[in-house]
């Protein structure tokens, strides 16, 4: 079997070149290396690795035993998935045959985690039953789980007991008061309780749960779903709660709230947050927290990179057919891991070469000055700047009509800072088609509210016309440079412009 080419390296390119994008660099940093080694090859708690690296999730574990006001019960566990999504319900038999399957083919899935469509801790024999087979199996894959925390402390030891190196709690507040508004009951000891009590319960086994983990070694990841008007002040509060009871990683995640999903807050129309919203608290949390910014709110059956899903490929019928030679694929797997590994090892190191003073960081000088910076020019002043990406393998190599997302950079004086994503449909089905569906180009373009630039690779007129008049300039001049390098360029070009000196213009995004 050949090995697969790491298209979406952007070591291979030179990008992120900055060590500035995202939180793994200084997360990296001092790390000692046994947790090194449990998060340099998981693509949610390294930001590096979810270019190199793949997760699967298997959804076998259908009940819950709490009723969160942003879920429907028809739909996957919004905890760690996007509302409004159902998946097909696995035994655990069949979902060991879809990892190993999918493990056989995809060499960067690095990772199995179980995630819904219900609670995974709800249904511990259906959970257990699958990552007992797995670490016997498939000792190469990491396993990890997401859960409520309802019943996270009477599995502890199990978890330990199976090697599972990463748990995700979703803590959304350690008020009973601020829980009451978002969880109506929860299922205890056999009994349906109510409101604040309810809520009482919940956060004590929460943090207890997330204590006992820490105490055994195993990495926590704490999700929080920001409600306006619920939670979001009190979001910092609880980050830095779980900071200091050694949580590794906080991933702050919008709801998600649609009428047509039937839940509690769609339907009363809680508003979402919007995405400057996010970032606000994002940053706010920052400084008590490494706070992940790339997570995709999967699905509970997701297949492959982030932001991706190849699950299509591995329906229970295709796998069937599958013919599995698992010890010949952990060759294949090993070898691919050893390399991506050295890649994204060389790539850091990169990030910490000693630096230039910051008036030669190269990424901010003129281009044409790049390769022998004869003068050091005074460093430069302007204000930050917001700008998306049409992105793929860390570079600029998206048209603007294909993009299923944007990256989002901060760009200023100090580097370009990852700093999320936005949704979009991509609405172009060729070169010449570009503005025909005009409905979903405006939502594309209300995606971008705050972003003052789009990077892409090609864009047509129409869309750059529509853009213009929204207050997001275009640019197409950088297609397939490293992001990193191409947001600085551009930010540059702005800088000699004269453009960063005063606010950016009111955003005509409705
Ligand atoms: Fe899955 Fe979650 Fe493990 Fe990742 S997802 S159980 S930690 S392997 Fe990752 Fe997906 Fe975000 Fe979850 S991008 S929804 S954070
Ligand atoms: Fe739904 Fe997950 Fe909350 Fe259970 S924990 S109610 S499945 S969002």
């Amino acid at each position: 079997m050949d090995l697969p080419v790491i298209d979406n390296a952007p070591a291979k390119s030179g990008g992120c070149s900055t060590g500035s994008c995202g939180s793994t660099a200084s997360q990296m940093d001092g790390m000692p290396d046994d947790i090194r080694a449990k998060v340099q090859d998981h693509p949610c708690y390294s930001e590096d690795a979810h270019h190199y690296f793949a997760r699967m999730h298997v959804a076998v574990a259908p009940a819950c035993n709490i009723q969160c006001h942003y879920c429907n019960r028809k739909y996957d566990c919004a905890n760690e998935s996007r509302p409004g999504v159902v998946s097909e319900l696995l035994t655990p038999a069949q979902a060991v045959k879809k990892t190993l399957a999918v493990a056989a083919t995809i060499p960067q899935m690095t990772v199995l985690g179980i995630a819904g469509p219900g609670d995974p801790l709800a249904n511990p024999e259906r959970t257990f039953e699958t990552f007992r087979e797995l670490a016997q199996k498939a000792p190469d894959i990491k396993l990890c789980v997401s859960t409520n925390g309802l019943s996270l402390p009477d599995h502890v030891e199990e978890l330990a007991k199976h090697n599972i190196d990463h748990v995700t709690i979703t803590i959304n507040c350690v008020d009973p008061d601020v829980g009451a508004k978002i969880y109506p009951w929860i299922f205890w000891q056999n009994k349906r309780i109510h409101g604040r009590e309810a809520a009482a319960i919940l956060i004590e086994r929460q943090q207890k749960g997330l204590e006992m983990l820490v105490a055994r070694g195993i990495l926590v990841k704490v999700n929080s779903v920001l409600i306006p008007g619920v939670n979001d002040e009190h979001l910092k509060e609880v980050s830095k709660i779980v900071k200091a009871k050694g949580a590794f990683l906080h991933n702050v995640m919008p709801l998600i709230a649609e009428a047509e999903h039937g839940t509690f807050y769609g339907v009363m129309g809680q508003r979402s947050p919007n995405p400057e919203e996010l970032k606000n608290l994002q940053d706010a949390c920052e400084g008590d927290m490494n706070m992940m910014r790339h997570c995709r709110q999967c699905r509970a059956d997701a297949v492959g990179l982030l932001g991706e899903d190849r699950g299509d490929e591995f329906t229970m019928d295709k796998i069937d057919a599958m013919e599995i030679d698992y010890e010949a694929a952990m060759a294949v797997r090993a070898e691919f891991r050893a390399r991506a590994t050295a890649e994204l090892e060389a790539k850091r190191n990169k990030a910490h070469a000693p630096k230039l003073p910051q008036a030669q960081v190269v990424q901010f000088m003129p281009r044409a000055a790049k390769a022998v910076p004869e003068a050091v020019p005074a460093a430069p002043v302007g204000r930050s700047v917001l700008m998306a990406v049409a992105a793929k393998g860390g570079l600029v190599a998206v048209h603007f009509g294909h993009a299923k997302e944007f990256l989002v950079y901060e760009a200023s004086a100090t580097g370009a800072k990852f700093v999320g994503h936005r949704k979009a449909d991509a609405y172009c089905a060729g070169d010449d088609t570009c503005g025909d569906a005009e409905s979903t180009l405006d939502r594309t373009i209300k995606a971008l509210a705050g972003c003052e630039v789009v990077l892409c690779s090609k864009i047509g007129y129409e869309p750059w016309g529509n853009l213009e008049a929204a207050g997001i300039q275009p640019n197409g001049e950088h297609a397939m440079e490293a992001i990193e390098e191409a947001v600085a360029a551009v930010w540059n070009e702005m800088l000699a412009a004269g453009k960063l000196t005063a606010a950016p213009a009111a955003n005509k995004v409705a």
